[in-house]
This record gives structure tokens, C-alpha cells and sequence, in this order.
């Protein structure tokens, strides 16, 4: 399992009803006899893919810089990416949970506009 949720699955398989403790928590019938047994209700966070337009105007170079400084790109992968770009219209910069992805999108934004250039950036739901 390569992801992180791998370790989550597994712990909540473990905990099913009727396995360890129980779901009284171990407490089985000492009390009121009521299920009581508390499962943290975890929640994978859905992810939101930052993607980069092209246009005719903002620089190659800036484009790297934005993709080394931003989504800390090598320099190889950054000069990838924005060929991909300028060629296709459209690429994938990272995948992230929503706070993420917002701030990355917003960090791009400001660089652009403070640098007078017409480079978007946008997110969407994966
Ligand atoms: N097309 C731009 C140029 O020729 C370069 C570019 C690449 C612009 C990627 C935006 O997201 C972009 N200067």
C-alpha cells in the first residue's frame, strides 16, 4: 500500500464489531450494557489537482521559477511541466487537499500579477 490511507484501512478493519475489546470498549456489560465504544471518525480529505494555463505572454523562465518555488519542482521537472503547458494548454502542477491547493493557487496569482504577467492558475476537484 502506497498511499497513507493504507494504515487507516487496516486499523479500521481491525476494529470491527466483535473483535479485541469490543465495541463497549472493553467494558462489556459492567455498566448500562449500552455500545458505547467510541471510533474516531477520520475523514480522507478529497483532493484538488492545481493545474497551469498557457498563454502567449508570461515568460518560460517565470513559469519554472513559479513551479521550482511554489510546487517545489526540480528544476528538471519544472522545465517538463511548463514544455507541457505550452504545448497542450493545459497541466498539472500537484495534487493537494483543498487549503493546499487554495494557497498554492493564490501564491501563483500574486507572483503573476505583481510581475505583470497574464499566467492563470486554477484548481478543480479530482
Ligand atoms: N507560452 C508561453 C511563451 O511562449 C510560456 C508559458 C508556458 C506560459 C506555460 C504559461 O503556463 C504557461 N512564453
Amino acid at each position: 500500500m502506497t498511499d497513507n490511507f493504507g494504515n487507516e484501512l487496516a486499523r479500521r478493519s481491525r476494529l470491527g464489531p466483535g473483535d479485541g475489546e469490543g465495541k463497549d470498549g472493553g467494558n462489556a456489560g459492567l455498566e448500562s450494557g449500552t455500545a458505547t465504544k467510541v471510533r474516531p471518525k477520520t475523514k480522507r480529505p478529497s483532493l484538488y489537482r492545481v493545474l497551469l494555463l498557457n498563454d502567449d505572454y508570461t515568460p518560460m523562465e517565470f513559469v519554472v521559477l513559479v513551479l521550482q518555488d511554489v510546487f517545489n519542482k526540480t528544476r528538471e521537472d519544472a522545465m517538463r511541466i511548463m514544455l507541457h503547458v505550452h504545448n497542450q494548454g493545459v497541466g498539472e502542477c500537484g495534487v493537494y487537499p483543498f487549503e493546499v491547493a487554495e494557497t498554492k493557487v493564490t501564491r501563483v496569482m500574486d507572483s503573476a500579477r505583481k510581475n505583470q504577467h497574464p499566467l492563470q492558475c486554477v484548481m478543480e476537484k479530482q
